[in-house]
């Protein structure tokens, strides 16, 4: 039990009278589309079944392919299933209008089987409320994958095209298998060789695996790579050379993948090229790219990223990329959404949202989650992140009034545009269990059903995804399930509680370093936490960067109040001294180092609780999620002391009662010299 098999286990059902009963209700399957025909897609739905009630009940039902009347209620990739009738015997009819739809209800009705649920009077429907359902992969082309903890990229390019690997058929199946639709396969670093026709050959490859389960392939484009590729001297989007290259570009890479879904562009951005060299704006850069992708019946699109600052610009980094994308809104062409990180700030354990999601009315806006763990742990670290997913799509942005979530903002209902769409950055790479940590492929699994459905609970994914992945029993089962649900708050307490965030160390990401200083100053830490003799936090209120003016006017004044605001967003929006009075009634001092003691308390927990589950799921996995958390466990004391020791010196007060002493000195910490780090080159 390696891992390789994620979610699709398919291994025999439990118990005689659940397997026959399955038997009875599936003498056949029914694929009905609005076509009717055996297509690619169709084939790979077939194939699913195949493999999945061989595995599950040992039988391989007839399938018909039926065409059927268009179901509009189905949408695109909507699909139903119905028990039914068949030649006097029973079966199961899989309904979409797309292929697409079928593929999604093969999988759901594999995946009923496998949680146990009865076909008997199955009659029900689902539809995404999200039509572009994407992974962003940073993978670049010699294999490094930037911010990747689970090996190297999955694509071998210097065999490409020649050789097509297993793995990319089982990476899409297990796409198609939460229902994502889209995959960006190339960084938001973007190297423009991926766009020469000796690369294109080797995408068009991939594309070919990935269109068979409804996938559709996308790339990032280097803004510059009119000038870097094709000779030209300018990338300026306003002239008509470097337009006219981008046209024919873009219809080159058509005759590749003739389905090619867009361009995702990081510009302007940590020293990606961008309009901005040429005094543009990004809405000029990002039509230019768009005109194209939307000419000639095409239905591609730009996602244009919004994770933009500078260091030049003296306002604090949290407000830059409103300021710079709200004057610009209603000037992108209506095959551009502008793609938004959860937060304004980067993937911290927690931020606030992105107060973009609450802004531009006339510009359709997308999401892009981390599932990757850049700041959370690599796949060293436990953090089932769909409690924080909840989190920021539940929230509220006010922009028209109550109810206005982040959901419904992303997909598109809010504003009504038909355009919507989700990413998120991969945790994929080659390790054997494609995650590294045994864990985290539930972070991959509720990704793909969050993108599917925003309003399913992380509660509800966990444990579906822990049935679906261990054999066990209903107790540990629901042990697990609560192991995962508590695990990235455990995060957040032993590294950045109480609103603290970006006091990580430099360059990896991993491990603590709220002593960080030197070059860009947003890329410091004391930037961010401003702690001094009289307290710690960032002000961003009325008297300090004014950042809360960017949320409607209820945050406003919930967050921007010390009584009402969240312990968990204390610190990123108020500078608090050291005394002041905590809800608990303890100082913050107190409670800040309460805080960080409590999360290695949780690990220490989660520890006991995971030992206790010997013997009831696989050693495989068990062990190797067993030694992780060791190592997990060193991580947050080393957390919790170097940060104490550091905050000790301006606060100049004891630790509280309950707070175990630092092993080391502070300088102890700040020498730490990690010359690897999970997923990081590292320098020797
Ligand atoms: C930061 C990462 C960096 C990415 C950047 C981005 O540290 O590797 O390139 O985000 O999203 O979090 O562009």
């Amino acid at each position: 039990e390696d891992g390789y098999r994620l979610w699709l286990r398919y291994d025999q059902v439990d118990g005689r009278d659940v397997r026959s009963g399955y038997r009875s209700a599936l003498r056949a399957v029914v694929f009905q589309t609005t076509a009717g025909e055996d297509t690619p897609v169709i084939a790979s739905a077939r194939a699913e079944l195949t493999r999945g009630l061989g595995g599950l009940i040992d039988r391989d039902p007839t399938v018909h392919i039926v065409a059927g009347e268009l179901r509009p209620e189905l949408g695109a990739d909507g699909y139903a299933l119905k028990a039914v009738t068949v030649d006097g015997e029973r079966a199961v009819r899989i309904t979409g209008n797309s292929d697409a739809g079928v593929l999604y209800g093969t999988f759901a009705l594999l995946r009923k089987m496998q949680l146990g649920e009865s076909l008997d009077e199955l009659d029900e429907t689902s539809v995404p409320k999200i039509a572009r359902r994407l992974m962003n992969h940073w993978d670049n082309l010699n294999r490094f994958v930037e911010r990747g903890y689970a090996g190297f990229s999955l694509w071998e390019w210097a065999y490409l095209p020649e050789v097509i690997s297993p793995r990319y058929e089982d990476y899409a199946r297990a796409l198609a298998s939460t229902g994502i639709n889209g995959t960006v396969i190339n960084n938001v670093n973007a190297n423009a060789l991926i766009l020469t026709p000796e690369y294109l050959a080797k995408v068009a490859a991939l594309a070919d695996v990935f269109r068979q389960w409804g996938i559709r392939l996308y790339l990032t484009s280097r803004f510059s790579a009119p000038m870097e590729i094709g000779g030209l001297e300018t990338a300026d989007p306003l002239d008509p050379a470097v337009q006219a290259w981008w046209d024919a570009k873009v219809a080159e890479i058509y005759t590749y993948v003739p389905d090619f879904g867009g361009f995702l562009v990081k510009a302007n951005s940590e020293g990606q090229p961008g309009p901005h060299d040429f005094g543009r704006d990004h809405a000029d850069g990002a039509n230019m790219l768009a005109a194209p992708l939307a000419a000639e019946g095409r239905d591609g699109i730009v996602m244009w990223r919004a994770f933009v600052y500078a260091f030049e610009d003296d306002t604090d980094r949290v407000k830059q990329a409103y300021n710079q994308f709200v004057p610009l809104d209603g000037k992108f062409l209506d095959n551009v959404i502008v793609q938004i990180k959860n937060g304004p700030l980067d993937f911290m354990p927690r931020e606030a949202f992105s107060p973009l999601f609450g802004a531009m009315p006339h510009t359709r806006l997308m999401a892009e989650l981390q599932i990757t763990q850049e700041y959370l742990g690599g796949s060293v670290q436990l953090a089932y992140l769909g409690p924080m997913w909840e989190e920021v799509l539940t929230q509220d942005t006010y922009a028209q009034g109550e109810g206005s979530t982040i959901g419904r903002v992303v997909d598109g209902t809010l504003k009504g545009h038909p355009l919507s769409a989700i990413a998120g950055v991969a945790n994929t790479g080659t390790d054997r269990n494609w995650t590294g940590h045994p864990l985290a492929q539930s972070n991959w699994y509720a990704y793909g059903r969050l993108a599917w459905d925003h309003e399913l609970t992380a509660h509800q994914i966990a444990e579906e995804w822990t049935a679906l992945t261990f054999d066990a029993e209903e107790d540990a089962a629901n042990e697990i399930v609560e192991i995962l649900m508590g695990s990235r708050e455990t995060v957040v307490n032993y590294s950045m509680p109480l609103g603290l965030h970006h006091i990580m160390e430099r360059g990896h990401h991993y491990g603590p370093g709220p002593w960080v200083m030197g070059g860009r100053s947003d890329w410091t830490s004391p930037y961010y936490h401003q702690a001094n003799e009289i307290g710690v936090g960032a002000d961003r209120g009325q008297f300090g960067s004014k950042a809360i003016n960017q949320y409607a006017l209820e945050l406003r004044q919930q967050w921007g109040n010390l009584d009402t605001v969240p312990d968990n967003l204390l610190l990123w929006f108020h500078h608090v001294p050291w005394d002041y009075e905590m809800k608990s009634g303890r100082p913050l001092w107190d409670e800040l180092a309460l805080r960080y003691q409590q999360g290695v308390d949780e690990v220490h927990a989660m520890q006991a609780r995971w030992d206790d589950l010997q013997g009831k799921i696989d050693d495989e996995r068990w062990d190797a999620t067993r030694q992780r958390m060791a190592l997990q466990e060193k991580d947050a004391r080393e957390w919790r002391d170097a940060c104490l020791l550091y905050f000790q010196q301006f606060s100049q007060r004891p630790l509280p009662e309950g707070v175990e002493p630092a092993e080391y000195d502070l300088q102890h910490y700040i020498d730490v010299n990690r010359r690897y780090y999970p997923g990081h080159p590292g320098e020797y």
